[in-house]
């Protein structure tokens, strides 16, 4: 019975990437265990997020518990336990995060051929009021032997080779893209395993809601201003779309994922660039939203064809359904 087999042949996410890695003849399985380490570090940090409050885990770092130790806030642990299990893989030359002004260069006896780019709890602003926060990838390939450098990791999302996200909520949730599809996972918590629930994620190709800080209106450019407007006032006789702000990148883009629409983080007046970061927060998600059939735009071209000068650089970004994207193209297109 399918139900039967539903509840016997668990198709593990590791599972799940040794099959897709046994396509290419060339795979000594390097890449499944470099996703076994992201793993623990997204169930690390979920289980850190859970019993947040109850740990007193929040606070400012630096600050003392009443036992007297130091207590470290969550991003910060965060941060140290995803690049303690990225070291520690044996399989990672450079790693980029938000919270790390520099790279960080393996040293020689566990360098391996890839680098990571990531933003170990993203939306951590939300933590203390219990929404949702998450956890976001992106993994290139070292294509030599020489030295690394971060040259290694500024190349533009087209050269990606997988991307995806954790997301912290009601349950905890790993999107992953290798390049063939989005594929969801959710951790099974009894099992302390992330199983396929959600099968090649495809966005639907319009959708009936928009996602931005509408609260930085005032210092939009012309583009910006007209899109939202026609999602509020529609002059063509389609319905006005919902708005939905989480503030949490990996909750909004998970919506936008599931349910179609558009996110946008603009660049305004005060942020010419916008607010997020081209390697870790744009990327990613503009990886995934391709491969769901989505689109994702910066004001100016296809995001992924940045090509990004400094490892923290932002940029403005626009994504989400198909024909809602395209939408925005035309307005940019307009300007010129
Ligand atoms: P962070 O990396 O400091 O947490 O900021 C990134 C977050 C994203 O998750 C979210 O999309 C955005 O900031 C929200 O910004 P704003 O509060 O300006 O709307
Ligand atoms: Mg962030």
């Amino acid at each position: 019975h399918a139900a039967d087999a539903h509840r016997t042949d668990l198709m593990t996410i590791t599972r799940f990437v040794l099959n897709e890695q046994s396509k290419y003849p060339e795979s000594r399985g390097d890449f499944t265990i470099l996703l076994s380490h992201i793993v623990l570090g997204c169930k690390f940090v979920c289980s850190a997020v859970n019993k947040a409050g109850l740990a007193k885990l929040i606070g400012l770092a630096g600050e003392t518990n009443i036992q007297g130790e130091e207590q470290k806030k969550l991003d910060v642990l965060s941060n140290d336990v995803f690049v303690n299990a990225l070291v520690s893989s044996g399989r990672t030359s450079v790693l980029v995060s938000e919270e790390d002004e520099e790279a960080t260069f393996v040293e020689p006896s566990k360098r391996g051929k890839y680098c990571v780019v990531f933003d170990p709890l993203d939306g951590s602003s939300n933590i203390d009021c219990g929404v949702s926060i998450g956890t976001i990838f992106g993994i290139y390939t070292l294509d030599h032997t020489d030295e690394p450098t971060t040259a290694d990791v500024l190349k533009p999302g087209n050269e990606m080779v997988a991307a995806g996200y954790c997301m912290y909520g009601s349950s905890c949730m790993l999107v992953l893209s290798t390049g063939t599809g989005v594929h969801g996972f959710t951790l099974d918590p009894s099992l302390g395993e992330f199983i396929l629930t959600h099968p090649d994620i495809k966005i639907p190709n319009k959708g009936n809601i928009y996602s931005v800080n509408e609260g930085n209106a005032q210092n939009w450019d012309g583009p910006t201003t007209k899109y939202v407007e026609k999602c509020k006032f529609p002059k063509d006789g389609s319905p006005a779309k919902s708005l939905r702000y989480v503030g949490s990148m990996v909750a909004d883009v998970h919506r936008t994922l599931l349910y179609g629409g558009i996110f946008l983080y603009p660049a305004d007046k005060k942020s010419p660039n916008g607010k997020l970061r081209v390697l870790y927060e744009v990327f990613p998600m503009s990886f995934l939203m391709e491969q769901a059939g989505g689109q994702a735009f910066t004001g100016k071209k296809r995001a992924l064809d940045l090509v990004p000068e400094k490892i923290h650089e932002r940029s403005p970004i626009f994504l989400g359904s198909y024909d809602d994207v395209e939408e925005i193209k035309a307005l940019y297109a307009e300007e010129e």
